[in-house]
């Protein structure tokens, strides 16, 4: 019972400005993503640099990417007694293990960041979600306001392409549709994922909540400031052919038809709908901060 919940670019009869009618924390008072108001921020000093586990070594195995429905998900979870991937340190109340990564896009005309900043909204952004390790289960973790850490990093569209992402977005073809799930060819170090290493002492801070239903108060949430640079042609990989202006086998290259993929919301109607626009919207502050840790 309750129905689906769905973004406005499915159908703005499920989006999240109903989601707190199938889901009452979604209307709570501490929901994410916020706007990052920079002339509001209060320096906290105590913000010191994460300490990361993991992130410098590609781990033995494989991972699993999957269309969700809602995103894109890149399952991280280690194989038992591997090593795990791990943030501490930055001001965290103890160890937090990684679960899984995944991303929110737009359109070719509309950004598809979830926190904006001074108002403005970014093409892309990554979330890599972590439980604290003191909780066994996600159930259990989503009961705590320090129960979970997200990492969330923006994305702007730079000349060069960022062959870092090359692994994920060449899984993107192989899981076109809602439930299909591909190992990628490789992992890779995870850190290469993020900003460059001298930019991720700087970062945004505050308490918040899971972005999706149930809206779970439960979250770090720690933004970083620098963008990931990724070129438009990446972009594009999310987007799929037609974003592109694909005319078909005579129109584009062999290597730019392989290299595009389209991964799609659930069929509902006739026709898949592209996966786009997959944001919620910043929800109000209320009597929040956002703390940074640097001026
Ligand atoms: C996406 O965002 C998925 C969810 C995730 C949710 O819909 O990645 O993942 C799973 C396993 O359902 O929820 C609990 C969780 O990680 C919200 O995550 S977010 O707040 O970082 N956007
Ligand atoms: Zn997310």
């Amino acid at each position: 019972a309750g129905g689906q919940w769905c973004y406005d670019s499915q159908d703005p009869k499920c989006g999240p400005s109903h989601w707190k009618e199938l889901k009452a924390t979604c209307g709570g008072d501490k929901q994410s993503p916020v706007n990052i108001d920079r002339r509001w921020l209060q320096r906290d000093g105590s913000l010191g640099d994460i300490i990361f586990e993991g992130y410098d070594q590609a781990p033995p195995g494989k991972w699993r990417l999957l269309n969700d429905g809602h995103t894109v998900m890149l399952s991280l979870e280690s194989e038992p007694g591997a090593e795990h991937i791990a943030i501490s340190g930055g001001g965290l109340p103890g160890r937090y293990r990684a679960l899984q990564l995944h991303f929110h896009w737009g359109s070719l005309s509309t950004n598809g960041s979830e926190h904006t900043v001074d108002g403005q909204q970014l093409p892309m952004e990554l979330h890599i979600v972590h439980i604290n390790v003191k909780y066994r289960t996600l159930g259990e973790a989503k009961g705590h306001p320090s129960g979970l850490a997200v990492l969330g990093c923006f994305f702007q569209v730079s000349e060069a392409p960022n062959s870092n992402y090359n692994t994920i977005i060449g899984g993107l073809r192989n899981i076109s549709h809602a439930g299909q799930a591909v190992d990628l060819a490789s992992t890779f170090r995870l850190g290469t994922l993020l900003p460059h290493v001298a930019q991720l002492s700087r970062y945004y801070r505050y308490q918040g909540s899971l972005t999706t239903p149930d809206c779970s108060e439960a979250v770090i949430w720690t933004v970083f400031e620098e963008p990931v640079g990724i070129s438009r042609e990446q972009v594009m990989g999310f987007l799929g052919p037609a974003a592109m202006g694909w005319k078909g086998p005579s129109g584009q290259s062999r290597a730019l038809q392989a290299f595009v993929s389209t991964v799609h919301f659930p069929a509902s109607g006739a026709a898949p709908l592209k996966m786009t626009n997959n944001f919620r919207p910043p929800q109000p502050l209320r009597s929040r901060k956002v703390f940074s840790s640097r001026d």
